[in-house]
């Protein structure tokens, strides 16, 4: 069981996604919660100021401190061992490995920023890791906070009814997925490779292997400085780049 609890200014972007999908479903089979908070709910002024101009001048805005302290306190409990992360443009990229790593915990605390960023003590003293989801300017952490949810809750034991195709996942495996193919056998002409109707299944595993090999090396290269290749796969992968017919 993971607990979520995710703090934002705008928390209604989250129902839609907590309302359908297999996050609601290990929500309800109960094997992760999602709490959404409103920092506005935690602000003490008449006006509920979330955010302030910059010191030192400069255009855009502040998220401020008290609001996201003030909610840090009342939310997790004193003594839980919870993992507060900051999403941020300027945070660690995320990677499967990252989601590995949170989904060990019970506690994840999410604080989204918005504006123009948050006041770096929001940084220093209060957070744990700093996360991105990617090099592209987002309006807010709503969207990469609910991917860090989706990515972390499938490594859940029990989410996807099937824990052979967690551990097969590209990324798990350092390569990428070849083609999938179902009925029918044509369509408009275009035929399913014969190799996957001819039952000789030591050749498909094979087959398969190759076209992910084939896929990784045409689209994510840099990938395959991290995979942990066989001597067969580097032999394959040799003939590949200097076959003329691969492009
Ligand atoms: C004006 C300079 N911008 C930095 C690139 C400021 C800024 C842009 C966008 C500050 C915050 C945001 C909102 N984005 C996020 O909070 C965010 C984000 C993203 O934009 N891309 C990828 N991952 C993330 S995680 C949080």
């Amino acid at each position: 069981m993971i607990i979520f609890d995710i703090l934002s200014v705008f928390p209604e972007m989250f129902q839609s996604t907590l309302g359908s999908s297999l996050i609601k479903k290990s929500i309800d089979k109960g094997l992760i919660e999602v709490n959404l908070y409103n920092i506005r709910d935690y602000t003490r002024d008449r006006h509920r100021t979330t955010d302030d101009t910059p010191y030192g001048g400069g255009g855009g805005m502040v998220m401020k401190i008290e609001p996201v302290a003030d909610a840090l306190k009342t939310i997790v409990p004193a003594g839980d061992k919870a993992c507060v992360i900051l999403l941020s443009p300027q945070g660690e990229p995320f990677k499967q490995k990252t989601a590995e790593e949170l989904s060990q915990y019970s506690r994840i605390v999410l604080i989204c920023g918005h504006y123009e960023g948050v006041d770096e003590r929001i940084r220093e003293h209060m957070v744990d890791r700093e996360i991105s989801i990617g090099d592209y300017v987002l309006s807010g952490g709503e969207l990469p906070a609910m991917v860090v949810v989706d990515a972390v809750s499938r490594l859940v034991p029990g989410f996807v009814g099937n824990s052979e195709s967690v551990l097969y996942d590209s990324f798990s495996t350092g390569l990428l997925e070849g083609p999938h193919y179902t009925r029918p056998r044509e369509y408009e002409s275009w035929e399913v490779p014969e190799v996957l109707l001819s039952g000789h299944q030591k050749k498909i595993d094979e087959w398969r292997h190759r076209e992910s090999l084939k896929r990784t090396l045409q689209r994510r290269p840099d990938m395959l400085k991290q995979a942990d290749l066989t001597q067969e796969d580097k032999r394959i992968l040799e003939e590949l780049a200097g076959d003329p017919e691969f492009v």
